[in-house]
């Protein structure tokens, strides 16, 4: 397959301004009748061929302005249909027939279940009719969806419905027209047998505007959350970015079989049905959270994306890291900052530093791909977000607003790039950006090391810090990149004024404890006067850039800074730190033949931590919950390669130890946490659960008491997350005929709730049991488990290989081989969840005598004749 390269990017040669839409939606076959009225841009050549992309198309017939066009005079290839020379403007209309009962790829037009819907970003518009399939050729949109009325009464496409119409032999129709010109990525169309719940919302200026969201009957009672989140979205994107929402309508459609999380198709957006679905017995906590920002992040799309949308797909991010910027701003101001920014650090770090030190590093706007369903990364995604989050801190809240409205103002219908997004935020801030640019062209985690000096008889406290990146497949040789650090000194009784040398003492500020320092170059020092104690500096306050930090702290340092800086983010980051160094020693221990011999300084952490009743429980629940192993691994590999058994048994001994020496503390939270009040998903509420449950691991890792508290929790509970927290701690700590009655109860019992079945599945798929291989093959051959169906391989398959190191990781291979076979079988039906998949084995070079066995696996899938581009791009970069 061929590499498309930023470089190579040319305006389109044709316009298509108008588009009409037929489709005819039978069982077996869908008609498809596209009339589009096309124009050569100013300036292109007449000689120039017009090029269409479509694949998997069958052509019925082709007319130009109404004369049938015979065969000799186009030419149809497996992905495109060319015409050689075509007028300056002129209609096109062709028919064709597709098959969407046996579309298994869920791209373009798909049958789900019992309904039919589409997902079209980034290139499946091509699989539903011939068309300028690039972000940059935006279209008027008019579409008449026929069916059959009784198998398909609800009949939907984008904009609004300005005509229905009864038919004969029982089928129907609906035609819907969008007003706003848009490209073929963000059309939709469903037809199905849905029930709506309705609401409104009335604009900031006054608009009416219906709300729907469609679901299968038996759903109806899950979507109040969505449309919750939906009209506090649409609130907050006034009050917050002066955004107003444009039609009259908004639908959103639950589907079962989903490539995504969700898809923003202007004013239809589509859902997986576990980001929209929610109710008190079926989603926890954390899938509220999910509901919440997902139903945000589409809705915001509506601008950023929509209104103003990408030039081409390398810009992916201009739409994608500003959206998630904006939803994690919204989640902030929903619920806790400090909590929320700890989460997505936590992705960050785990998921996107290893993506950045891996094979498939690539910078924020990618110079180069195969398959762009590759590139919708955590890289494009989350690091995407924190260069908007970096200009945010660089310019302030109020210049970033006026960048934001002047980017919005000058875009407006326009398809544009990240260069447009940054001209604006200079124009309207007057901040030089020029540097900062460097994070949306080098790949790779700067890596920060500072050190300090305190001189106590010139009251000074010296901190520099150097920058590098390491280099990155393609990229040698690396810049200095524009680093905010937030910091601030910590004293024994709190955070120290702050002054740099050769600043006035009246320069200081109300708050002049905190600052950001801009560090743009190789190394900088920074000197820091009338300091009159030997402080701890506390850096990378909220997590200010994606950088990793290195400084020379001790463990009384760390105490420090978990018990009394100023910045959430830090106390918490340093609570990590030092369960890290803990964990590290007990696994030199471990390795030694030592018994381990877990440091009190981290008991006596927690155990304050635990007492400090000014902290949200939410944050005390993430301070006293230990790294993952996934994040272990990652710093493990950073600096040699990760041994997954050493960082298993470490991870599980300091878990043992701190649920041993604190276990009356965890009994006592328990006790005082736990409720069985009617379910509420307050912030507070959610906070309560998630410390409760916390101290319920805790217990269950000490004692069969644990256990037995854990057993009673998961059949009292009224709501899931109680339900699954309890299952979970009989499932790792119950000993086989416990773990097994309750896994067995729980099918029994929700077998009829998808999403709980699948959140079933996940958990026994992520298991650390010596069997795990052989039950996660059973799952596979289970009734509820069914490959076509993108959350149940993401709950089995992908869980296990992400989720289960140490059984993914087996000595014999078993793991990566059967991920291997997985990921050859689904490629035939679903690329991009087959290329998904294999994540996980790209990371070879990581894992210490591990590399040959997966590298050796990748050879094998690059062996297999007629692999998708997706999972080709995937395996060749990852052996490159
Ligand atoms: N645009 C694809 C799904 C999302 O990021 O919203
Ligand atoms: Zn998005």
């Amino acid at each position: 397959p061929a590499t498309i390269y930023l470089k190579d990017y040319e305006p389109p040669a044709y316009r298509i301004e108008q588009t009409q839409l037929h489709f005819a939606l039978h069982e077996d076959y869908a008609l498809v009748t596209a009339t589009l009225s096309i124009a050569r841009t100013a300036g292109a050549p007449e000689t120039q061929a017009l090029v269409l992309h479509g694949q998997a198309l069958k052509l019925e017939s082709i007319q130009l302005d109404g004369n049938t066009l015979g065969e000799g005079t186009y030419v149809i290839d497996e992905a495109s249909l060319t015409l050689e020379a075509v007028p300056g403007e002129f209609e096109l209309r062709t028919v064709v027939r597709i098959e969407p009962q046996n579309n298994t790829s869920l791209e373009g037009l798909y049958k789900s279940r019992t309904m039919f819907c589409t997902q079209c970003e980034a290139e499946g518009f091509r699989k539903i009719t011939y068309f300028l399939d690039r972000p940059d050729v935006m279209s008027i949109y008019t579409v008449t969806v026929e069916a059959d009325a009784a198998r398909y009464p609800v009949l939907l496409s984008n904009g609004n419905c300005v005509a229905t119409e009864a038919l004969a032999s029982g089928r129907h129709s609906a035609t819907w027209h969008d007003p706003f010109p848009k490209p073929a990525y963000l059309f939709a169309l469903v037809a199905g047998d849905l029930s709506v719940v309705e609401d409104s919302f009335t604009t900031c200026s006054g608009r009416e505007v219906d709300l729907k969201i469609f679901v299968e009957p038996k759903d109806l009672d899950k979507c109040d959350h969505a449309m919750d989140s939906l009209k506090r979205s649409m609130r907050w994107d006034e009050e917050t970015f002066g955004r107003e929402y444009d039609l009259d309508i908004f639908n959103i459609v639950a589907v079962d079989d989903f490539n995504m999380g969700a898809m923003e198709n202007k004013s239809l957006n589509i859902f997986n049905t576990s980001c929209v679905l929610a109710s008190p017995d079926t989603t926890t906590d954390a899938g509220y959270q999910r509901v919440e920002s997902i139903v945000a992040h589409e809705y915001f799309h509506n601008w950023s994306g929509n209104r103003v949308t990408c030039r081409d797909w390398f810009q992916l991010s201009l739409k994608e890291g500003f959206t998630v910027f904006r939803d994690a701003e919204f989640s902030s101001d929903m619920g806790s900052r400090t909590v929320k920014r700890v989460e997505d650090v936590t992705v960050l770090r785990t998921s996107q530093f290893a993506e950045d030190a891996g094979p498939m590093a690539h910078p924020v706007r990618p110079d180069s791909f195969i398959e762009i369903s590759n590139f919708y990364t955590v890289t494009v995604y989350e690091k995407g977000a924190e260069v908007v989050r970096m200009i945010h801190t660089l310019l302030g809240a109020e210049s970033f607003r006026r960048g934001s409205d002047l980017y919005f103002q000058r875009h407006d219908g326009q398809a544009v790039t990240c260069e447009d997004f940054v001209l604006a935020m200079e124009d309207a801030s007057g901040v030089d950006l020029g540097l900062f640019r460097r994070w949306y062209s080098q790949a790779g985690t700067p890596e920060v090391s500072a050190s300090g000096v305190y001189d106590e008889e010139a009251q000074t406290y010296t901190l520099t810090v150097a920058q590098r990146t390491p280099p990155t497949p393609g990229q040698t040789d690396k810049q200095p990149v524009v680093i905010p650090l937030a910091m601030g000194l910590l004293g024994d009784a709190g955070n120290l004024p702050l002054r740099l040398e050769g600043e006035l003492p009246d320069t200081e500020t109300s708050d002049n404890t905190h600052r950001v320092l801009t560090v743009d170059s190789a190394e900088q020092r920074f000197v820091f006067t009338g300091v009159n104690e030997a402080p701890v500096p506390s850096l990378l306050r909220g997590f200010s850039a994606p950088v990793r930090l290195d400084y020379p702290y001790t463990r009384k340092d760390l105490q420090a800074l978990i018990s009394h800086d100023a910045d959430g983010f830090v106390r918490w980051d340093a609570s990590q730190q030092l369960a890290v160094q803990v964990i590290m020693d007990v696994q030199a221990q471990l390795d030694a033949g030592s018994e381990p011999d877990v440091d009190p300084l981290l008991i006596d952490s927690v155990a304050a931590v635990i007492a400090d009743t000014s902290l949200d429980p939410a944050m005390v629940a993430m301070m006293v919950t230990l790294p993952g192993e996934n994040y272990l691994a990652e710093l493990a590999s950073h600096t040699g390669q990760a041994d997954v058994d050493g960082i298993h048994a470490a991870r599980d001994s300091v878990r043992e130890a701190l649920a041993s020496a604190l276990s009356e503390q965890w009994q006592s939270l328990f006790g005082r946490l736990h409720s069985v009040e009617p379910y509420q998903a307050s912030g507070p509420e959610i906070a309560r659960r998630s410390l409760c449950n916390a101290a319920l691991g805790y217990l269950s890792a000490d004692s069969v008491d644990g256990v037995e508290l854990a057993l009673a929790q998961y059949h009292g509970a009224n709501n899931m997350t109680d339900r699954l927290a309890g299952l979970q701690a009989v499932a790792y700590f119950g000993n086989d005929v416990q773990r097994d009655a309750a896994l067995a109860d729980c099918f029994d019992k929700w077998h009829h709730e998808a999403l709980v079945v699948n959140q079933w599945l996940q958990l026994q798929a992520m298991l650390p049991l010596e069997d795990a291989l052989s039950r996660v093959q059973a799952l596979m051959a289970h009734d509820a488990f069914d490959l076509r169906n993108p959350n149940k391989v993401r709950a089995v398959i992908g869980a296990f290989a992400s989720g289960n190191p140490v059984n993914f990781h087996r000595r014999d291979g078993a793991g990566y081989r059967f991920l291997r076979e997985q990921v050859a079988v689904l490629d035939g039906m679903n690329p991009q969840i087959a290329s998904r998949l294999l994540g996980p084995l790209t990371k070879w070079r990581n894992y210490q005598g591990r590399g040959d066995m997966m590298r050796a696996e990748l050879e094998e899938l690059a062996a297999v004749s007629g692999l998708s581009p997706d999972v080709f791009e995937v395996v060749s970069r990852s052996l490159a």
